[in-house]
C-alpha cells in the first residue's frame, strides 16, 4: 500500500505487539529513579515516556527515526511527516500521495475567519492560531466516531484523519493570521500547484522573486518539526490526547505551551539581540566591539540569547543548516553577518566565563535573521511559524500513541509533608 494510512495499517499490529511484549516480559525492569530535586525541578531527566518519532542526543542533536536532522535538511516537510510516522522516507509515489491528501484538505473553513475577525485586534498571533485550531474541533472525525462507538483498535485512524485535516489547513490559517493581524490584506487562497511549505510562503504574501523565501519556509518547517516527547508542547499534547480529547484539542493545548517565553518564544529574543546590536553600532560591529558587548551582557547578569542548551553539547545542527542557507542566499545581509560574527566569537567567550554547560549556538540563534532578511520582521509572529511545523511532530506522536493504545497519563504527585517525612525517615535510617 502506497498511502500513509496504508503503510501505517501495515505497521500498527507489529508496533502494538512489540509494546505489549515489552510490557509483559520486562514490565518490572527499572529504567529511571526520581530524586527530590527532580520532583521540585520540572522532572528534568526522569525517564517516564516513550516517544519513537525522534530523540535528542547531547553530541548530535535531533535525530528523527535514526536520521540526524542535518542529513534531512534538503527534504520537504511532507517527507518528514511521513518519516516521523512510519520511520521511513516516502517513495516518490508515497510522497505524491501525502501531498495530494494535504492539497485536497487545504481549504480553511470560512467560520475560522469569522471567529478570528471577531477577536480583539491586539490578540497575540499565537492566541489567534490556537483559537483557530480549537474552533475547527467542530469538524473532528475522532469526536464523531468516538460518539458512534468506534473501537479502540481504530482510534489511530480517526486521529490520522483529524491530523491530516489540521496539518493541511495550518499554513493557510497561519498565513491568514499574519495578513489579518499586521494589516497586510485578506487571506490568500492556497495555490494547488505548490507543495505544503512553499504554499505557506506564498500565502504569507511577501515578495519572493527568486523563490528563496519558499526554500526558507520548507527548511524552517523541516527543521522545527519535532523534538522528542518531554518538551512542554509535546508532553502537553500527549497528556491532553491521553484523555481521548481529539487532536484539535490536544494540538491547540500544546501550542499554548509553545507560546511561553521559556519554550517557543526564545527565537524572537535572539533576533531582538542582533537587531539591537546593529542599531547600537550602526551596522555590523567590529569583532572588538562585539567582544566587549558580549562581555558587558554577561557581566550585567544577562544571557547571550541563542546560545546554550539543556541537552545539547555541540553546535545545534539546525543552526548549521540555517547558517549554510544564509551563507548561500544573503551573505552580505547585515543582520546575517552579525549572526555569523557572534558565532565566531561567543562560544569562546562563554567558555572563558565557564558557566554555560553548552557554549554553542542553538536553533534560535539563526532562524530569525533569515526571516528578517525576507521582510518577515514581525517578531511576535515567529512562534506561529514554529507551531505550524511542530504540529507535525505533535500529531505524529499522538497518532502513534493511539495506535499503541497508550492509557491516560496520570503520574503520582505527593505533598511537601510527604517529601519531608520521607527525607527524615531516610536520614534516620542512615
Ligand atoms: N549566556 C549566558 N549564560 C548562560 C547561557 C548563555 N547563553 N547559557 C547558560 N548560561 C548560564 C546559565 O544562566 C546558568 O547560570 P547560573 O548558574 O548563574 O544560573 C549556567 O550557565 C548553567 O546553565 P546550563 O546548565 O548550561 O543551561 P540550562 O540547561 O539551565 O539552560 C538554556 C539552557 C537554553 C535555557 C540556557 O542556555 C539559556 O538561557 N540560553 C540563552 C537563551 C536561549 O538561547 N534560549 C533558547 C533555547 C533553545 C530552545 O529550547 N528553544
Amino acid at each position: 500500500m502506497v498511502g500513509l494510512k496504508g503503510r501505517l495499517a501495515e505497521q500498527v499490529p507489529g508496533l502494538r505487539e512489540q509494546g505489549r511484549a515489552l510490557g509483559k516480559e520486562h514490565g518490572d525492569v527499572v529504567i529511571s529513579k526520581v530524586t527530590v530535586a527532580q520532583a521540585y525541578g520540572g522532572m528534568r531527566g526522569v525517564i517516564g515516556l516513550v516517544c519513537d518519532t525522534s530523540v535528542v542526543e547531547p553530541d548530535c542533536g535531533l535525530i528523527i527515526r535514526g536520521r540526524p536532522i542535518g542529513t534531512l535538511a534538503e527534504r520537504l516537510p511532507e517527507e518528514i511527516f511521513y518519516l516521523l510516522l512510519t520511520g521511513e522516507l516516502p517513495s516518490a509515489e508515497a510522497l505524491a500521495s501525502v501531498q495530494e491528501e494535504l492539497r485536497q484538505r487545504a481549504q480553511v473553513p470560512s467560520y475560522v475567519w469569522d471567529v478570528l475577525k471577531a477577536m480583539p485586534a491586539d490578540s497575540h498571533p499565537m492566541t489567534m492560531f490556537s483559537t483557530a485550531i480549537l474552533v475547527m474541533e467542530r469538524d473532528s472525525v475522532f469526536r464523531r466516531r468516538y460518539n458512534e462507538g468506534m473501537g479502540k483498535d481504530v482510534y489511530w485512524e480517526a486521529a490520522l484523519e483529524d491530523s491530516l485535516e489540521m496539518i493541511a489547513k495550518l499554513p493557510g490559517v497561519a498565513a491568514g493570521i499574519y495578513r489579518m493581524h499586521y494589516g497586510k490584506g485578506d487571506p490568500i487562497p492556497p495555490d494547488p500547484k505548490l507543495d505544503w511549505g512553499a504554499n505557506y510562503a506564498y500565502m504569507l504574501g511577501l515578495p519572493d522573486p527568486d523563490g528563496e523565501f519558499r526554500n526558507l519556509m520548507r527548511l524552517y518547517m523541516t527543521l522545527h518539526c519535532d523534538h522528542e516527547g518531554g518538551n512542554v508542547s509535546a508532553f502537553t499534547c500527549h497528556t491532553v490526547a491521553s484523555a481521548l480529547s481529539n487532536p484539535y484539542y490536544a494540538v491547540s493545548a500544546g501550542l499554548n505551551g509553545l507560546a511561553g517565553p521559556l519554550h517557543g518564544l526564545a527565537n524572537q529574543e535572539c533576533l531582538k539581540f542582533v537587531v539591537e546590536l546593529r542599531e547600537k553600532f550602526s551596522g555590523v560591529p567590529t569583532d572588538e566591539d562585539l567582544y566587549k558587548f558580549a562581555w558587558d551582557t554577561l557581566k550585567s547578569g544577562h544571557v547571550i540569547p541563542g546560545y546554550g542548551h539543556a541537552v545539547l553539547r555541540v553546535t545545534d545542527p539546525r543552526f548549521t543548516a540555517f547558517l549554510a542557507f544564509g551563507a548561500r542566499v544573503c551573505p552580505n545581509d547585515e543582520v546575517f553577518r552579525i549572526v555569523d560574527r557572534i558565532f565566531a566569537l561567543v562560544p569562546d567567550i562563554l567558555r572563558q566565563q565557564g558557566k554555560a554547560k553548552d557554549p554553542w549556538p542553538n536553533v534560535d540563534a539563526a532562524s530569525g535573521c533569515l526571516l528578517y532578511h525576507f521582510g518577515l520582521t514581525e517578531f511576535d509572529y515567529y512562534t506561529v511559524l514554529f507551531g505550524v511545523s511542530r504540529a507535525m511532530g505533535m500529531c505524529s506522536q499522538l497518532i502513534l500513541n493511539r495506535a499503541l493504545g497508550s492509557p491516560i497519563v496520570r503520574p503520582k504527585s505527593v505533598s511537601t509533608d510527604w517529601i519531608r517525612g520521607t527525607v527524615s525517615k531516610k536520614a534516620e535510617a542512615a
